[in-house]
């Protein structure tokens, strides 16, 4: 930890953490930010902080997503107060600076912020147990209800077009035809298929273009090990990554849990022989969820909620893939074809969803009886 402490000793006194530093530890899982946990002694009491470097290429606009964050949790505190709930644990707390500000930048222009660290509770890669897989879709499910009555207008729109697949789908023809890295020539395969998928990668866009289908103010990023996990109860306590909390479609927030918490193996699975969708953890996370949206989102929403986790998952390959090809830019990589294998692995996924589409709405349908 000494290395480590030395990258970020500078910043520490930045912010009003109290009690004297014990010690840090890196937190790998996240694709994006760079995370650490401290370790703080107050009297002889031990509290943590998470300190988070925001990655700038991915968030132009750090501001942006801190006024965001404030504004989100704000509502989620009062909210929960407004329905008996103890706000504690139950949602991020944000740690200013010294001087009051939600955000370090230092003197490289490096963006830095800090929460609170809720302890004795866990972010699960992997569900550990079917009630795991259930409340983290209730906790989603939660999110979108608490947000409901949140003021769409009054968000910044963090990443523009995020999940807008179709727009996506172009800058993907626009990096296989700049081919920078020179990897394209390798990926022909999956090239095909992502045009094969063109449709399917309109099919939820063109239903918020028409109306059939209405923008919500979503999470956008609802992986499982964004949901916290009481270690004593097994419940879910909080939603965290606010990141990309802006006006969405509950399609994609429910769609992408799917993909990360149904499928049968990791999401960079590099034997796409071990991955498929697993029909049980689909009807868990789906009751959870459906236990909490089915007062607000129509019926004729819910019906589309399957769809959700074949676009997002396609949406994955094709980011997967279109950062393979630009030379791994955007998600951090251990190891250089990590992108492909990811993409791969997504691809695998999807093929299985397509096969299992009819028996996922069969699903959805008998929790809407
Ligand atoms: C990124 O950093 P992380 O793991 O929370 C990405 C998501 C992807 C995910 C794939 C802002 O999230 O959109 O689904 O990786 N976040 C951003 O693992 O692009
Ligand atoms: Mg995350």
């Amino acid at each position: 930890a000494f290395m480590l402490y030395n990258s970020i000793k500078h910043i520490l006194p930045r912010f009003c953490f109290e009690g004297k530093y014990v010690d840090v530890n890196e937190q790998t899982s996240g694709n994006v930010n760079n995370t650490y946990c401290l370790t703080y002694d107050q009297n002889g009491k031990t509290v943590y902080y998470t300190l988070q470097h925001i990655n700038s290429y991915v968030f132009k606009d750090p501001h942006a997503v801190m006024r965001n964050i404030e504004r989100v949790t704000e509502h989620i505190r009062s909210t929960l107060v407004s329905n008996g709930i103890d706000p504690h644990r139950r949602v991020l707390e944000l740690v200013p600076t010294r001087d009051g500000q939600m955000l370090y930048v230092d003197p490289k222009g490096g963006f830095w912020r800090a929460y609170i660290f809720i302890s004795e509770a866990t972010p699960y890669n992997m569900p550990q147990k079917p009630v795991h897989v259930f409340e983290t879709g209730r906790a989603f499910g939660e999110f979108q209800k608490l947000l409901s009555n949140f003021p769409a207008e009054d968000l910044n729109e963090t990443i523009p077009n995020f999940h807008n697949t179709t727009r996506r789908f172009y800058t993907f023809v626009a990096s296989v035809a700049e081919d920078r890295a020179g990897r394209a020539r390798q990926v022909d395969d999956e090239i095909e298929f992502m045009f094969d998928h063109r449709r399917l990668m309109n099919s939820i866009v063109s239903r918020l273009e028409s109306g059939e289908l209405q923008p919500r103010v979503t999470h956008n990023d609802t992986k499982i090990n964004n949901v916290l996990i009481d270690d004593a109860t097994d419940k879910a306590i909080c939603v965290i990554d606010l990141d990309t909390v802006m006006p969405g479609s509950s399609l994609y927030d429910y769609g992408d849990a799917i993909r990360f918490c149904a499928n049968t193996a990791a999401e960079d699975e590099p034997d796409v022989s071990r991955i498929s969708l697993d029909m049980e953890k689909f009807r868990l996370f789906t009751e959870g969820f459906l236990s909490e949206v089915k007062g607000f989102l129509p019926d004729s929403e819910v019906r589309l909620l399957p769809l959700g986790a074949l676009v997002i998952t396609c949406e994955l390959a094709m980011r997967f893939l279109t950062d393979y090809i630009d030379g791994d830019l955007y998600f951090k990589v251990s190891y250089p074809e990590h992108n492909l294998v990811r993409a791969r692995a997504q691809i695998a996924l999807l093929k299985d969803m397509e096969t299992k589409y009819d028996e996922m709405c069969r699903v959805v349908e008998t929790f809407l009886q």
